[in-house]
């Protein structure tokens, strides 16, 4: 085989890796382990894309790179195969869901084993596996049968939660009741988008404006009975553990942000009748006062206790009970109205600040605790029913939300902090004119006058607390999980519900035996919506749905779980992925967790990582894994883009204008000079060139073109195809290039040109040891084993020790640079140690198997080279032992010298005023003074 020819080599070698299975791992680590893992893909029926072996390139560099150096390395991959595309294939084209899921797995395999990554094949999972979800259901029913105890900060057996003694006195009902109010996995009534247009319940993320995102149909808030995971019981111990772990800070901030802990207080507000406030206004009567109706207090969740003297109206959610209570009999019909349309809008559209604020009054009045004063309470669709209490104390004078409300109704206003600033910034704030939420001074605040935000929060809240009418509190954004779907394509709940004898429910519920899992999907004819929020597993034969356990009948739970369920634990099947007993071995999953590098993309920065933290934890409370959390350190790789495409402008003459020379107009871009429009023009790459920092035609220097790379995709026609990549240039070109382009967690713009570029630095490779002439993979003359002369042997030892230490630091671009240096170096010398060649073969390896192992055998070498001992360097054979030291004569460079690297400074003076030149120029003058800096610079002052 005379030249670099990847379409042999590489089948070659996967074949090769394959029957002698060179990646199986081991049960336990020998020694040290490295546990490396992949976020796993969805096995989309359009295959893998570019962006995924970005990742799996870094993460198999990592894994080939820590086998070299001895370590057991656990690297798996696996399938995240639940979820919509499959199910709505299905009722397209009547394909069951598992046939088309299983092809498209069929297909990844293949793009994967194509790619050379080093993965543990036996390993293997996808969480549609029978087998797999049986685990699924099993940890289900261990967050079933967890309630969590706040005192012990900790998730118990719900046989150990303490029975109230008035429940246990209500019976059997009562406490079941108790119990299942309790769980981790409750069920409960929540307000979903309901899409009758799509016949289905949607995600928060796929409606927009009240409207689905697929076909724009309306979307309505309606409550629905639904599983529901209490994550927000873990909501300290998931924000606290963030400190622990190796994650980027941006990363941890999504998270934190995302749990958003707040603190402040909750205070009660005494609400008033309209008729006892009109009496109270015509009778003039100043405070305090009196009628009040404790029973019906509005209670407020705010986080500036000190602003209570400003609140000055109150805003209860549409969807809060209190509504229909209090609403008075004038008002009834406005407020009815305005929360019908509230249940059409989503949470994100409610508190998005670019929309109009709206709301309506409720007749109704409360009294402010600390004033006395009764205060109008409106109803307004920017205070969320899930977020707090549902209801708040409006300061317009502090918080801009109620500013802008007060502002369109007609509210009062009234400063109760005074800020640092002065003259009209400091006018108007106090004139209620504008806001301020920021810290400073409180002012018309009766004993808090004169205190710091946070004093004067203390001592409202420690005031308030003395009368029972408020507490300290912490709130968190994060809601509980609500964890089912009106879906087939999922995995099934494990849960009966009871039937009496009429088969009607009885409210009461059971797991299924942990014995009977795995719970089957049911077979289905019909996979439809059929227009009721009711799953459609409801539709499942009798036989399926029905159960009778001991006499007792019960109806199967017809919801199923949501994808991201699947995903919360794969990592610890892959420990152990055939127990039939245990979803992990316990020593297995000892010696393995936690994972030690977990790579994927940044979309997942916030849920599947929460989830899967929070499904840990629980498993964790329960004894079932050894480790709080999961993943130790964390990367996310940063995003490719499609080509850089170049666009240049014309006139209406078709000739060119520089981007420099144009602006925006009211209807695009018009050159600056003549206001005329001008048209934007592709422009081909090979037409433009780069000058300074911008792209210019090459036809004429003076024009400037724009450069802009986009996001792939398919209405854009610039998606790469990795098939298609690795049958022109080969799989290792391929690797090589996802890890040249930068670094792991830039965004990059995809360049075929650059593929094209290491693809010849891998032809460089090969014929720097191969004899292109010969029919066999014969090894060209120059290379001999002979040992390196000290300059070589410092190229070798300083590639192998950059080499070493950024891949260590997970730089994975910066050592195929040392590696081309290296290359160019060796391949000007007439004669190529055997050493070195070997040296650059398994430096290569982790980054280019294929070429590597083909390479090793030809070197001589009979066994694959995966678990060779890493290249080895000594840092003192890194350094040139002769340095070049510019000489200088009053700061002007006059000549150099060659000086051994540990030349002292009197070696070095001296050798600088023997030197010819310099002896030359400094005959005749005065030497002031001579400045010597060792290994770097000699200057001579002179007169
Ligand atoms: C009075 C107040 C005065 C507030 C002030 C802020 C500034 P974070 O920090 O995000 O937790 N709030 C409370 N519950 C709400 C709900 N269900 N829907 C919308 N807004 C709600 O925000 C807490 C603040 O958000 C609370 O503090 C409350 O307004 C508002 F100068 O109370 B504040």
């Amino acid at each position: 085989m005379p030249r670099y020819n990847p379409a042999v080599i590489e089948p070659k070698w996967q074949n090769y890796w394959e029957s002698n299975k060179t990646f199986r791992c081991p049960e336990l680590p020998a020694g040290d382990k490295v546990y490396v893992l992949d976020m796993f893909p969805y096995p989309s029926g359009e295959g893998l894309h570019v962006g995924h072996p970005e990742g799996y390139t870094a993460t198999d560099i990592v894994a080939r790179y820590s086998r070299m150096r001895g370590k057991t390395v656990l690297h798996p991959m696996g399938y995240d195969a639940f979820g919509l595309p499959a199910e709505e294939y299905a009722i397209r084209t009547n394909t069951p869901p598992r046939v088309s899921t299983e092809k498209n797995i069929a297909n990844f395999t293949r793009q994967l084993k194509m790619l050379g990554f080093s993965y543990d094949w036996d390993r293997s999972l996808a969480t549609t596996d029978v087998a797999y979800f049986k685990w699924t259901q099993w940890i289900f029913l261990e967050l079933f049968d967890t309630w969590y105890d706040p005192a012990q900060q900790k998730g118990r057996p719900i046989a150990e939660l303490p029975i109230p003694s008035d429940v246990q006195s209500a019976g059997e009902h009562a406490v079941a009741a108790y119990r299942d109010r309790h769980r981790l996995a409750y069920q409960d009534e929540a307000l979903v988008n309901w899409c009758p247009g799509l016949g289905t319940v949607l995600a928060n993320e796929e409606v927009i404006d009240g409207k689905s995102e697929r076909g724009s149909h309306p979307v309505q808030r309606i409550p629905l009975r639904q599983w529901m995971l209490r994550i927000t019981a873990y909501g300290d111990r998931l924000l606290n553990d963030l400190d622990a772990l190796d994650w980027s800070p941006s990363i941890k901030k999504l998270q934190a942000d995302w749990i958003g802990r707040s603190t402040g207080a909750e205070v009660d507000f005494p609400v008033c009748s309209a008729e006892a406030f009109a009496s109270w206004k015509a009778s003039r009567a100043t405070r305090p006062f009196p009628e009040v109706q404790p029973d019906d207090s509005i209670r407020v969740y705010t986080t500036r206790p000190d602003t209570l003297y400003g609140a000055t109206y109150m805003v209860i959610a549409p969807e809060h009970p209190l509504v229909k209570k209090i609403v008075t009999s004038a008002q009834k019909e406005a407020v009815v109205k305005y929360c019908e349309a509230a249940a059409f809008k989503s949470d994100r559209d409610r508190t998005d600040g670019d929309k109009k604020k709206t709301g309506v009054f409720s007749g109704a009045y409360a009294i402010n605790p600390v004033t006395g004063t009764p205060i109008p309470v409106w109803i307004a669709d920017y205070v969320l029913i899930g977020y707090g209490t549902g209801a708040i104390m409006a300061v317009p004078a502090h918080d801009d939300r109620d500013f802008e409300f007060a502002t369109a109704y007609h509210l009062p206003v009234v400063c109760v902090v005074r800020p640092e600033c002065a003259g009209e910034a400091l006018q108007s704030i106090l004139d209620g004119t504008a806001c301020y939420t920021g810290p400073g001074k409180a002012m018309n605040s009766g004993p808090l006058d004169g205190l710091g935000t946070d004093d004067a929060k203390a001592k409202m809240i420690s005031i308030l607390s003395e009368s029972g009418i408020a507490k300290g509190a912490v709130n968190y954004k994060l809601r509980d999980w609500l964890f089912s779907r009106q879906r087939f394509w999922g995995e099934p709940f494990p849960i009966l519900h009871e039937l009496d004898s009429d088969g009607n429910p009885t409210g009461r519920m059971r797991g299924v035996d942990r014995d009977q899992l795995p719970v089957d999907l049911p077979h289905l004819e019909d996979f439809k919506p059929h227009g009721r929020p009711e799953p459609p597993l409801a539709k499942a034969a009798d036989e399926w749905l029905y159960v009778t356990i001991d006499g007792k009948r019960y109806r199967r739970e017809t919801n199923t779980m949501p994808q991201w369920a699947g995903s919360c634990w794969y990592y610890l099947r892959f420990i152990d992925p055939n127990n039939d007993k245990a979803l992990v071995d316990r020593e297995k999953e000892r010696a393995w967790m936690p994972v030690d590098l977990y790579v994927g993309g940044a979309e997942h920065a916030v849920l599947h990582l929460l989830y899967a933290r929070f499904w840990h934890k629980v498993l964790y409370d329960r004894g079932h894994v050894s480790h709080p959390e999961p993943f130790q350190k964390l990367v996310n790789q940063g995003m490719i883009l499609g080509e850089v495409e170049f666009t240049g402008y014309q006139r209406s003459d078709s000739t060119w204008v520089s981007t420099a020379s144009i602006e925006k107009g009211e209807s695009g871009f018009v050159e600056r000079a003549t206001k005329q429009p001008v048209q934007s023009v592709k422009v081909d790459e090979t037409a433009v060139t780069k000058s300074g920092d911008c792209f210019v035609l090459l036809a004429d220097e003076s024009i400037r073109v724009d450069s802009r790379a986009h996001k792939m995709s398919k209405s854009r026609g610039n998606v790469i195809n990795p098939d298609s990549v690795v049958s022109e240039y080969g799989a290792d070109s391929l690797r090589l290039y996802e890890m040249f382009m930068g670094p792991l967690e830039a965004t990059k713009p995809w360049s075929t040109k650059g593929v094209n570029g290491v693809r010849n630095f891998l032809d460089r490779v090969w014929r720097l040891m191969i004899d292109t002439q010969s029919d066999t993979n014969a090894l060209v003359d120059s290379v001999q084993d002979i040992a390196p002369t000290p300059e070589q042997n410092r190229v070798i030892h300083s590639t192998i020790m950059n080499v070493t230490k950024d891949i260590e630091s997970l730089g994975v671009n910066t050592p195929i640079a040392r590696m081309m240096e290296f290359v160019n170096f060796f391949t000007k010398e007439a004669v190529r140690p055997k050493k070195a060649m070997e040296t650059l073969v398994l430096l290569l390896a982790p980054y280019a198997p294929h070429i590597a192992e083909e390479l090793w055998e030809a070197l001589g070498h009979t066994t694959s080279l995966a678990y060779q001992p890493w290249p080895a360097f000594d840092e003192a054979l890194t350094k040139s032992s002769e340095v070049e030291v510019p000489l200088q004569i009053n700061g002007k460079v006059r000549a150099k010298v060659l000086v051994p690297a540990d030349a002292t400074g009197e070696q070095l003076e001296a050798a600088a005023r023997g030197h010819e030149r310099i002896h030359e120029l400094l005959e005749g003058k005065q030497i002031v003074k001579a400045i010597v800096v060792p290994g770097r610079m000699v200057n001579f002052v002179v007169k």
